[in-house]
């Protein structure tokens, strides 16, 4: 039979997020950026990083480590760079509050950066990456997370599963968005198997000896392996050395020695770069654009489907219908 569950209005779905996130001690700012993230997890249909999140924010917060209410600090570093330290809260505010500047440095400048630094992190990166799109910016987004993930070729873990994101704006249509882990699925979704009592597909982990492994207990307590072999293994190790010694912020071990057992969400920075399609098209802007779109007309011309059209059409689905949840995490997030 299949699991119970709960059916919410896309505003009551927000309104327990925020009501849980404030009764743990977050400020009324953060638990808004934060409920709005797992909402839109949720709303899409991306359940690993949707609702059921709020468990280990939660944790984080009663830990003592994750602070619920510092307002972030921006510096504008140069031309092209925009710094924001979260001090450690999660990074929706401080990706909030550095975002204006970032788009403008690009409009002015073609290109521009943004180092959020000293974050805990945890929402999927399409919803940073879509924003921009709706504000006209291409733009890239990569962050390390805990080391889960071993090289390619070897046995232990050391990289993150670290997501790697892109937008592509498109004026009057859903933006073009891909945002994958660089693991072959994102450690959230072995959790869920392992919540579900569901086995993993061949190829996602191996165990403590580095035989594959398709036991979720066994993978969290072994390895998760790299997408596409040693390709995944270097964009991977490309992630961890752009976003984490390039901003002077931890890589994905040393976000897992940080944690020291806490088992809470990690703690390090993120990258993201915007483009402006204006300051490099000039005065072919109009004709690009209709190139690009060509590209992507191609693509589903021949019958595949654009990253993203899924998500787009759960979001449309829910905003009709609701969210639903498994009735267990909703009777646990009822309980925090
Ligand atoms: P998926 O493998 O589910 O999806 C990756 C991308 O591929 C999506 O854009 C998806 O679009 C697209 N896609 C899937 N199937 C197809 C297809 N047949 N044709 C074309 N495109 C397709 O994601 P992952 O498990 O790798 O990652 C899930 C999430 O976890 C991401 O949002 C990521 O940001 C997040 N994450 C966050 C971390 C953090 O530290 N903050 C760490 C690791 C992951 P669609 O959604 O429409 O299916
Ligand atoms: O699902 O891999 C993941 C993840 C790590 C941090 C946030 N999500």
């Amino acid at each position: 039979m299949p699991p119970a569950t709960v059916n919410l209005t896309i505003r009551a779905a927000y309104e327990l997020a925020s009501d849980v996130l404030v009764r743990n001690g977050m400020s009324a700012l953060h638990a808004d950026a934060v409920a709005r993230s797992v909402v839109a997890g949720q709303h899409d249909e991306c359940h690993s990083h949707g609702l059921y999140r709020l468990l280990v924010c939660v944790k984080g917060l009663r830990s003592g480590k994750v602070s619920g209410n510092a307002m972030p600090a921006l510096l504008d570093v140069a031309p092209s760079i925009v710094r924001v330290d979260a001090r450690s809260a999660f990074s929706q505010v401080a990706f909030n509050q550095a975002t204006p500047v970032l788009v403008l440095k690009a409009r002015e400048s073609g290109m521009a950066a943004l180092s959020i630094n000293n974050c805990y992190h945890f929402s999927a990166l399409w919803q940073e990456v879509e924003a921009l799109a709706e504000q006209g910016v291409a733009a890239i987004a990569m962050t390390p997370s805990h080391a889960y993930v071993a090289p390619a070729g070897g046995k232990q873990p050391l990289f993150g599963t670290n997501p790697f994101a892109f937008a592509w704006p498109r004026p009057g249509k859903a933006p073009f968005v891909f945002d994958f882990a660089t693991s072959v699925a994102a450690r959230g979704e072995v959790e869920l198997a392992l919540r579900n009592q569901q086995p993993l597909p061949d190829g996602w982990a191996i165990d403590r000896n580095g035989d594959p492994t398709n036991d979720p207990h066994e993978a969290l307590q072994g390895a998760m392996l790299p997408f596409g072999s040693y390709k995944g293994s270097a964009l991977s190790a490309m992630i961890e050395l752009l976003a984490g010694p390039l901003l002077g912020d931890l890589m994905s071990f040393e976000s897992l020695e940080h944690d020291g057992g806490a088992r809470i969400t990690p703690f390090h920075g993120e990258l993201i770069i915007a483009f402006s399609p204006e300051r490099f098209s000039g005065a072919a802007l109009e004709a690009n654009r209709a190139r690009a779109e060509v590209l992507l007309q191609r693509i589903v011309g021949q019958g595949a489907r654009l990253p993203s059209q899924r998500r787009f059409a759960a979001r449309a689905r829910s905003f009709r219908e609701g969210v639903h949840l498994d009735e267990a995490l909703y009777k646990e997030i009822c309980a925090l």
